[in-house]
């Protein structure tokens, strides 16, 4: 038996894994008790992973289609076969209607996303996406890299354990994202910290926490406002932090004076006694540090919650300290995107990019393009045919809003391919489909916390599944096929290029055989150099959002789809819908076909409070309907005392492996069938509205599997 040290990237996480091979399969996955991240734990999901690696629906070789687009009619090619019409159908799409008419899309934090645009930079074009770029964590990081000149994250291994922990929109012990890992939380929990819990869901940490606000869904912004209020009205600021490090107090501080906690109250449902409660505790208790989620960017005023929240570690001034918010060591090198290959004039038509800037122009990192946009290009034609999608690892139809328009969308394209472990609905309306290999089947690197990159990782291929090839194999294969003129150097040549660039002093194969590297914390870096802004200072008063045409200070908008903001809607959808809360066995849409999770876990849940499911004649463990303007679907009905009698929490990320191709019932309980993409958008971001929506419920009748 050997034994393999690698890196579980089942999740965005990177706990340390050790693989068991015999024979050259896959038998045995243990955590690695030598790993910072896990102290050798693992999740459901990564202990399952040889379910996933040996699972007899796995995708072995490539397929062409044979009938019309989604009739599940295929037929096995060769590889040769494959690069050799790929390359084809986009030299010739290309040459037709140029390089901005084919467009990538990829899933959350893959370990290939940033081959995607690399590619689509080689390729000539800088249409890429991905769902989590307007919705999930790159908010974020945009912000913060403009207003702090860095993306802060939780000091969990500096030592100093948090003596108080805010989280908000976020339930890192069960999803743990970004290499903040589920375990590292759970520690820093033995320590017994003061906790506040923003969430609509009495979770696990909301029953727990020393106060918990129950927020209505899609009023964080006002929340986050009050809060502010508060501390600047009580003066629980850290006085000197504030006037040695901050850019726009005195701004910030008229700003916010008329956002009360008693204004607020009626509007996020949170009494104005707990708001202020929230914000003494936070304040008065240090080091805090906040954990923040996904939920903050789920509305179109994504940026400007983000904004508001970020200010107060800052106003308290537990940034870049020990157990509070600090900076990365960026321990991992500069990725070689090739994106000085890409022309300004390619650049500029990058869609979406000239309205939400911190999306995929001047203010981005990362600049992606506008998913809403780039269906409609694909539709509509305009501004102008999107005619090709290539899709590394999403399942387009279950995690973009409005599954229904997304469908018509990836129906009107001229070639669609689709690389992923399993054909899944999405899949199947491609033209090509190929095998892509899972983490135990490839080698790569991580630095995580992600940005951050104090740990860098490596991830090493232990066994071969099929013909199954990495995405970045794919890539390069792909590349040399076209003929292009960047982006064919074979996978290693890239990481050690990045591993060099990071200063560790490893290359893949010594990094490889240590598994990990840890570079060391540092904190109080400003007191010698100052943040990384056009002012030196954080900046509560954005310079840089104010020269790009945005509000320099955080501002509250209802949701466009609320009980306030369309009140006659909500006449006859009285309910507010929020999507999408994380469960421990399954990876947004993925998993479902793994037997130990699914036993765990069988059907969609909805968590409905006892006295609505009692008026529509609902029990714990029914069918029940819930309905939107755009469409219904089915979920099981979880009562839950904890929820607001007025909001629903539905799942995201559902379709059933095991039902009839080429659905496989995606359109029976897919969350996003009850989402819009329409406008408006986050004038910075670009982002939709998930959570906040307006819904009703009822009961089904009959038997759900029978019914379509
Ligand atoms: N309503 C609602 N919608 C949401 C959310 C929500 O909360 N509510 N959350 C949003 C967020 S935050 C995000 S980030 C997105 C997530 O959305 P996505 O990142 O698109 O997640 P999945 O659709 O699960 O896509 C994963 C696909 O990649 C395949 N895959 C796994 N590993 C690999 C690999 O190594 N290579 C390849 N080629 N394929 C692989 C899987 O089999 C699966 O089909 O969803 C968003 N959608
Ligand atoms: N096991 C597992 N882990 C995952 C994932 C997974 O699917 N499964 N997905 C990964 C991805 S892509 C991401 S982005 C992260 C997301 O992980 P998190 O950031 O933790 O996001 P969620 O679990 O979607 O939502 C967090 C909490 O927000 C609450 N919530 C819902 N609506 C609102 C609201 O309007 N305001 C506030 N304040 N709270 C609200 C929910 O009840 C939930 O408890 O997890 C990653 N990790
Ligand atoms: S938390 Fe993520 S990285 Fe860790 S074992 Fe689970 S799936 Fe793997
Ligand atoms: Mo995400």
């Amino acid at each position: 038996m050997e034994v393999v040290k690698s890196v579980c990237r089942s999740c965005h996480g990177g706990c340390g894994a050790l693989l068991h091979v015999h024979e050259g399969r896959l038998v045995k996955i243990k955590g690695d008790r030598g790993s910072p991240l896990n102290r050798g734990s693992l999740c459901p999901i990564g202990a399952a992973t040889v379910d996933l690696v040996n699972h007899p629906d796995r995708l072995r070789h490539p397929l062409r289609r044979t009938g019309p687009r989604g009739s599940g009619q295929w037929q096995r090619i060769s590889w040769d076969e494959a690069l050799d019409e790929i390359a084809s159908r986009l030299l010739k799409i290309r040459e037709d209607s140029g390089p901005e008419s084919i467009a990538l899309g990829t899933g959350t934090g893959r370990h290939h996303i940033r081959w995607v645009s690399r590619f689509g930079h080689a390729l000539g074009t800088p249409n890429w996406c991905e769902p989590g770029f307007a919705q999930c964590f790159h908010p974020r990081v945009n912000t913060c890299l403009l207003t702090f000149g860095d993306f802060p994250v939780c000091d969990y291994t500096g030592g100093t354990p948090p003596a108080c922990i805010l989280f908000w929109g976020h339930n890192p012990i069960h999803s743990g994202p970004d290499g903040e890992t589920r375990f590292n939380v759970r520690e820093a929990l033995k320590h017994r910290p003061q906790t506040i819990v923003v969430d609509p869901r009495k979770t696990e940490l909301a029953a727990k926490a020393d106060v918990w606000l129950r927020v209505r869904p899609g009023a964080d912004d006002t929340l986050a406002l009050s809060m502010l209020n508060v501390i600047i009205a009580e003066r629980l600021m850290d006085e000197r932090f504030v006037r040695e490090c901050t850019h726009g107090f005195d701004a910030l501080a008229a700003h916010v004076e008329r956002h009360t906690p008693e204004r607020a109250g009626p509007v996020t449902w949170v009494p104005a006694e707990k708001i202020r409660a929230a914000a003494r505790l936070f304040a008065r208790t240090r080091p805090a540090m906040l954990e923040w989620g996904c939920a903050i960017e789920h509305t179109p005023n994504c940026i400007q919650t983000v904004r508001a929240l970020s200010m107060l570690p800052v106003l308290t001034g537990n940034v870049d300290v020990p157990g509070g918010w600090v900076f990365g060591a960026r321990a991992i090198g500069r990725f070689p995107s090739l994106a000085e290959h890409l022309s300004p004039e390619a650049g500029a038509k990058r869609l979406g990019a000239e309205r939400f800037k911190l999306l995929g122009g001047e203010g981005a990192d990362l600049p992606a393009a506008h998913i809403p946009t780039l269906l409609a290009a694909m539709r509509e034609g305009k501004p102008y045919p999107v005619k090709a999608f290539l899709v590394f690892g999403n399942n387009t139809l279950s995690t973009y809003a409005n599954a229904r328009l997304v469908h018509e969308s990836l129906m009107k394209l001229d070639f669609m391919l689709c690389a992923d472990l399993f054909m899944t609905p999405t899949a199947e309306l491609a033209d090509i489909v190929l095998p892509a290999a899972a983490w135990p089947e490839l080698d790569e690197i991580v630095g995580l916390p992600t940005v951050a990159a104090n740990v860098v990782l490596a991830q090493r291929k232990a066994v071969q599944v099929g013909e199954c090839k990495s995405d970045e194999e794919i890539f390069v294969a792909l590349a040399r096929r076209m003929k292009l003129p960047v982006g064919t150097e074979d996978v290693k040549e890239v990481l050690n290029a990045q591993l060099k660039a990071g200063g560790l002093g490893y290359d893949f194969d010594a990094l490889a055989e240590r598994g990990f590297a840890q570079a060391p914390l540092r904190y109080r870096r400003y007191e010698q150099a100052g943040f990384r802004t056009p002012t030196g200072k954080i900046e509560l008063y954005a310079t840089r959002f104010e020269q790009m045409g945005y509000p320099p200070l955080p501002s509250c908008e209802e949701p466009p789809e609320s009980p306030y903001s369309a009140p006659a809607l909500a006449q006859q959808f009285p309910l507010v819908l929020t999507t999408g809360a994380r469960i421990p066995f399954y990876f947004n849409s993925e998993h479902r076909q793994l037997p130990k999770l699914r036993r765990a876990y069988r059907d969609p849940r909805a968590e409905i409070h006892p006295d609505t499911a009692a008026r529509h004649g609902i029990a714990d463990g029914d069918w029940m309907w819930i309905e939107t303007r755009r469409g219904r679907i089915r979920q099981k009905a979880k009562l839950s005392e904890g929820i607001d009698p007025r909001v629903i929490s539905a799942e995201h990320g559902w379709w059933f492996p095991e039902e009839p191709g080429p659905e496989y019932g995606i359109w029976k309980s897919n969350v996003n069938v009850l989402t819009d993409n329409g406008p408006p958008y986050d004038p910075q971001m670009g982002t939709y509205q998930l959570r906040g929506l307006l819904c009703r419920v009822g009961k089904v009748d009959g038997d759900v599997r029978r019914q379509s």
